[in-house]
């Protein structure tokens, strides 16, 4: 075999050596590009304030910003918070239940409830037309918001007219379109009328949650008023907590399916 002269044999000596070391101080950084988020336009989160998730510096809410809503419907209800759908009670009418979930309030709050007493809509009796029920609702949230006489109420089905129960009929009035929205007109409805827990007399669990300086409202006639439309508006936390701030809420309208923000 015919020797390479010693000059070219050194040169690739050298090669030889040096490239595996180049190699070798390449190939981390090549690798590194390949990183799902690491390249140039898809940086890694930064640290964040708010929550997980979702895109960097943006103060996001975290579960601590909720609050606790409390709330017994007797003997059904669902609830709307400034026009979106956030609550129904997953029990219709029997047993009575008490409905504890986290809420993320935004003030000014308009609370909208729509309440049922336990009432066939021909009759207005109940248990196959044997008896007239009567209604109640008592709500409290961990940010002090109450039910009282401060809230509007309006009936929009009562029956037996009269409680004649022999010839038992209901007086059905549509209900208005949008009487879930804050901009909603109720200026000219009724204030909720208070009722003891004597005339209610809720079931157990309303006993083993917290419902303290709430108080129970309807209309006037616990008995006959079926179907009840509360609504307020709390124009900040009544417990003096400041103001959440305008953070991403990624509001859903829960009874369209559809995303509103
Ligand atoms: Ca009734
Ligand atoms: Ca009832």
């Amino acid at each position: 075999m015919k020797k390479l002269p010693l000059k070219l044999s050194r040169r690739l000596s050298w090669l030889a050596l040096l490239i595996p070391l180049i190699a070798a101080l390449a190939l981390p950084s090549l690798a590194q590009e390949r990183k799902p988020g690491a390249g140039p336009g898809n940086r890694p989160p930064r640290e964040q304030k708010g929550g997980g998730g979702g895109g960097p510096r943006i103060q996001k809410p975290r579960i601590s910003d909720t609050v606790k809503a409390n709330i017994y419907a007797d003997n059904w209800f669902k609830m709307y918070l400034n026009g979106n759908l956030v609550a129904v009670d997953s029990i219709s009418f029997i047993p009575h239940n008490v409905v504890s979930v986290d809420i993320l309030p935004e003030y000014p709050l308009t609370i909208a409830i729509l309440a049922r007493d336990n009432a066939d809509s021909e009759t207005g009796m109940e248990y196959d037309n044997t008896n007239i029920g009567d209604g109640g609702f008592i709500l409290k949230f961990g940010d002090g918001t109450v039910s009282n006489a401060t809230w509007k109420a309006k009936c929009f089905s009562t029956g037996p007219l009269n409680g004649d129960t022999q010839n038992p009929r209901t007086m059905e009035t549509p209900l208005p379109e949008n009487w879930f929205a804050p901009d909603f007109d109720d200026r000219a409805w009724s204030s909720a009328t208070v009722h003891s827990q004597e005339a209610v007399r809720p079931k157990e669990p309303f006993f083993e949650y917290d419902f303290a300086g709430a108080e129970w409202i309807w209309t006037e006639d616990l008995a006959l008023d079926n179907l009840v439309v509360f609504r307020v508006t709390i124009p900040a936390p009544p417990n003096g907590s400041p103001l959440p701030p305008a953070w991403p809420r990624g509001h859903i309208d829960a009874a369209e399916k559809k995303v509103v923000n």
